[in-house]
């Protein structure tokens, strides 16, 4: 792959990204109660090695550290999440003043550093409590989410710059009730469908708690990890069918009602044997569609589905899709199976596919479907297996040119979009630091800064001098 090189303007967002879960630490300390991920990575079986996020990165005692790694690096902005059973134990009631001072000192932190803070609000960690009042899936669990971003909006106010509601619904709602593989680890396809309903609900009316707290211009923003999906053989209208039946159950059943305020005929036609969506209230849709100001998309990889009519998806192999639909909710629906052959390489360390022609696809997809709506790439990095070295000053080095591929390949498709007519605000890659990977624990990393787990001495990549000099620059080098 060859890269011609590319400029970026000046108010282009060079920015990188983490969440509590994966970085903070300190699972019991300041008030905080457990989460959903807790539990689960308590659970034997759950997450590979039995790795928790009980010490994580350390970054909850570490914080001012790292933001020195951050200001060092020149970053524009930085996303992280706020734990919300640090602001809430328990998920209700009073605000818990300990948990919102951590965030308020890194909010400052950052602005005494000249570096943008973007917020997201539910990076996956559900208090305990709220999941055993019935998680996702219960209509309580939005309306507590409402309360919980009015506690955060009015005590981090107008220091932050973008208010972000959920990171990446369809994890939550899918791996989370459906597949298992994702905290609370629950299987039933109508849960999940429930569960993405009440995130819907939950995002709206957290966009609206921080609009009327703060102001009708605060830029609100909501993460989504779109799929991009191709038919195995386009010729098949069988398989286009197949494809875009998991547009509708993985991207445009949040863009339906969060973008256009409905759910797409085609998604409930397609779902009508799981469930008959009688839990999406009359007012609900408008509730979810509160005005955007900017997207944002988190892309990895893509996949290839085709039209299955074999044997049931139980048994079904599984490929390389994580998709609703196999072999986890699509077990209901009757003559509308779906496989996912393969997908050619090469690979990362987490076996998804390197292609950055899904990266530009999408983005001039979502350009042309909501062409008035800024997008900005919250999410884009890549997990390989580093090989750690001494450097001539005897200090650990990592030489991860794999790494700095695949992200000059995504930011000159990026490029490549704003060309062509996306309006791309920005680019966040993931991660700051290596972390806590979910189900992959601590054995995949997608850090530019290396973590030693036994120090917890945090070291620069050589992925991270490049991006720093990329910023500096606002030029991505021929390569
Ligand atoms: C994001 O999730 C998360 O926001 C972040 O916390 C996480 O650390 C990071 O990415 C890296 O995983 O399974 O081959 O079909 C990304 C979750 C990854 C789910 C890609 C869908 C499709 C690839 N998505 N996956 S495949």
């Amino acid at each position: 792959m060859t890269t011609p090189g590319r400029s970026f303007p000046a108010d282009f967002v060079w920015g990188s990204a983490t969440a509590s879960y994966q970085i903070e630490g300190a699972a019991t300390e300041d008030g905080r109660t457990p989460s959903i991920w807790d539990t689960f990575s308590h659970t034997p079986g759950n997450v590979l090695n039995g790795d928790t996020g009980d010490v994580a990165d350390d970054h909850y005692h570490r914080w001012s550290e790292d933001l020195d790694h951050i200001a060092r690096m020149g970053l524009d902005a930085y996303r992280f999440s706020i734990a919300w059973p640090r602001i809430q134990p328990g998920g209700s009631g009073p605000v818990n003043q300990k948990g919102l001072d951590f965030y308020s000192r890194l909010v400052d932190g950052l602005l005494d550093r000249g570096v943008k803070p973007v917020v997201t609000l539910y990076h996956w960690d559900l208090p305990q409590e709220l999941e055993d009042a019935g998680g996702w899936p219960a209509r309580d669990t939005a309306l507590r989410f409402g309360e919980y971003a009015e506690h955060v909006a009015r005590g981090l106010g107008d220091r932050v710059s973008t208010w972000t509601t959920l990171n990446e619904p369809w994890c939550s709602a899918y791996l989370g009730y459906a597949s298992g593989a994702h905290a609370p680890g629950r299987r039933n396809g109508a849960d999940a469908l429930a569960a993405a309903h009440h995130l819907n609900l939950a995002h709206g009316l957290a966009g609206r708690a921080i609009k009327s707290v703060l102001g009708e211009n605060t830029p609100l923003s909501v993460t989504l990890n779109l799929h991009v999906t191709r038919p195995a053989d386009p010729d098949s209208a069988a398989d286009r069918d197949a494809v875009r039946q998991l547009d509708a159950v993985g991207n445009r059943v949040f863009l339906g009602p969060m973008l256009d305020g409905a759910y797409p005929a085609d998604l409930l036609e397609d779902t009508r044997t799981i469930t008959d969506w009688s839990f999406v209230q009359d007012g609900d849709e408008a509730t979810c569609h509160v005005p955007l100001d900017v997207l944002g998309i988190n892309y990895y990889s893509t996949a290839k589905a085709r039209r299955w009519d074999g044997i049931s998806p139980r048994e079904q192999p599984k490929g390389h899709g994580d998709s609703p639909f196999s072999p986890w909710v699509g077990d209901d629906v009757e003559g509308q199976l779906i496989d996912y052959p393969p997908v050619p390489g090469p690979y990362t360390a987490m076996g998804w596919n390197i292609d950055p022609s899904g990266m530009y696809d999408l983005l001039t997809d979502m350009s042309r479907r909501y062409p008035d709506l800024p997008l900005m790439v919250t999410e884009n990095g890549a997990a390989f297996d580093d090989a750690v070295s001494t450097g001539p000053d005897g200090r650990p080095a990592v030489h991860d040119d794999d790494r700095i591929a695949y992200l000059t390949g995504h930011i000159d498709a990026v490029a490549r979009a704003r060309e062509d007519g996306a309006d791309v605000r920005g680019y966040f890659l993931w991660s700051l630091l290596d972390n806590f990977e979910w189900s992959f624990g601590y054995d995949r990393r997608f850090g530019i800064i290396r973590v030693d787990y036994d120090t917890l001495e945090r070291t620069w990549k050589d992925s991270a001098h490049w991006y720093a000099e990329l910023i500096r620059t606002r030029q991505l080098p021929a390569s």
